[in-house]
């Protein structure tokens, strides 16, 4: 097991950004400080040799000029309607960065921040702890928050997150990375339509042409949504009306707060398989839909379905829908949650 850490960049506010890779098992994580970001994770395969399964960018330039690939979402994964929410009869406004919702924490969020980076190793993995101050009234949002996020490799070939955040006052909080695996490897030229997914998820938010919840949580069984039994990703992708591919978040079933698993992830072609569990209440799954020729690493080129995101959170527009699990942390209740990848081949 071992860390390195090299330069990876210098922002123009002059900030020099860094790049660490960790190696524990068969597996090399590399992440930067910038966004706190997972930019590549090598993983070997049954009959093709090892490959980065993540989509990216070769610079810490693509990284800054591109939005979520790898990166932590904060303070606010997925959208809030109307950009705006009410706590204890004040209403606070948000920045709109998709139509009238404001989307991923806003007009720079945390993915966009340069996070302070610890190094540390336990029994069984190599971790960096990364942490960020976000002000009161950051991004319209109350209360003084830290945030911590570690990010380790296991010698079991695990990746490892867990989630912190305490706030000094009422404030909606919801974590989550989003990086866009290709079990295929991310040169290969092969889109995500043949990966085969399953979720444990029996239902799923509904969400209208804004893609902002309804209010209603409704069944998965007997819809495109239904991921219950393995399937190919593209197998009832073209029966989705409302987007074109998967963005939809899943309720997973059991109980929040309990690492349970979400989904399991087999590529035929390299047989790699990714196992997810999580903490959290649900998962957005994101087939990629908006990729256009995107000059990606090493000059391969990604075009739509290129890749899919699992992203562990809380339900969408919680701050405004009493009747999900509440995502307001605060003095009294701080905001803990886990999710872990686990690799074979
Ligand atoms: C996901 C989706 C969004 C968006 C973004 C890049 O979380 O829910 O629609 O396009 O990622």
């Amino acid at each position: 097991m071992k860390v390195s850490k090299k330069g990876f960049g210098l922002l123009a506010s002059g900030k020099k950004v860094h790049l660490y890779t960790l190696k524990a098992g068969d597996l090399s994580l590399s992440i930067s400080n910038l966004g706190a970001t997972w930019t590549s994770l090598i993983v070997p395969s049954r009959s093709k040799g090892a490959d980065d399964i993540l989509l990216g960018f070769s610079s810490f330039e693509g990284f800054a000029n591109n939005k979520y690939y790898g990166v932590t979402v904060g303070r606010f994964a997925n959208r809030i309607g109307g950009a705006k929410f009410s706590l204890d009869g004040k209403e606070y406004s948000l920045y709109q960065n998709n139509g009238e919702a404001s989307l991923h924490g806003g007009r720079v969020g945390f993915s966009k921040k340069v996070w302070k980076a610890e190094i540390y190793e336990e029994k069984d993995g190599v971790f960096v702890r990364f942490a960020l101050e976000s002000p009161d009234g950051d991004e319209g949002y109350p209360g003084n928050l830290s945030a911590a996020v570690s990010y380790g490799l296991t010698k079991s070939n695990e990746i490892v997150i867990d989630y912190e955040a305490k706030v000094d006052k009422k404030s909606p909080v919801n974590l989550t990375n989003h990086a866009y695996f290709n079990l295929a490897g991310e040169g290969r030229g092969v889109d995500v339509l043949s990966t085969e997914l399953k979720l444990y998820c029996s239902s799923y938010i509904e969400v209208d042409e804004d893609l902002i919840p309804t209010g209603k949580i409704l069944r998965t069984e007997n819809t495109p949504l239904d991921f219950q039994n393995p399937k190919p990703i593209g197998k009832d992708i073209a029966a989705l009306t409302q987007t074109e591919g998967y963005d939809h978040c899943f309720v997973i079933d059991g109980e929040a707060g309990d690492l349970r698993p979400f989904a399991e992830v087999y590529e035929p072609i390299t047989g790699r398989h990714m196992r997810g569990f999580s903490t959290q209440p649900g998962v957005q799954l994101f087939t990629g839909n908006n990729i256009s020729s995107l000059q990606g690493k090493n000059g391969n080129v990604y075009e739509k379905h290129a890749g899919f995101c699992l992203e562990t959170q809380h339900f969408p527009d919680s701050p405004n829908k009493p009747q999900f699990p509440s995502a307001i942390f605060g003095p009294n209740k701080e905001y803990h949650e886990k999710a872990v990848f686990a690799f074979d081949w």
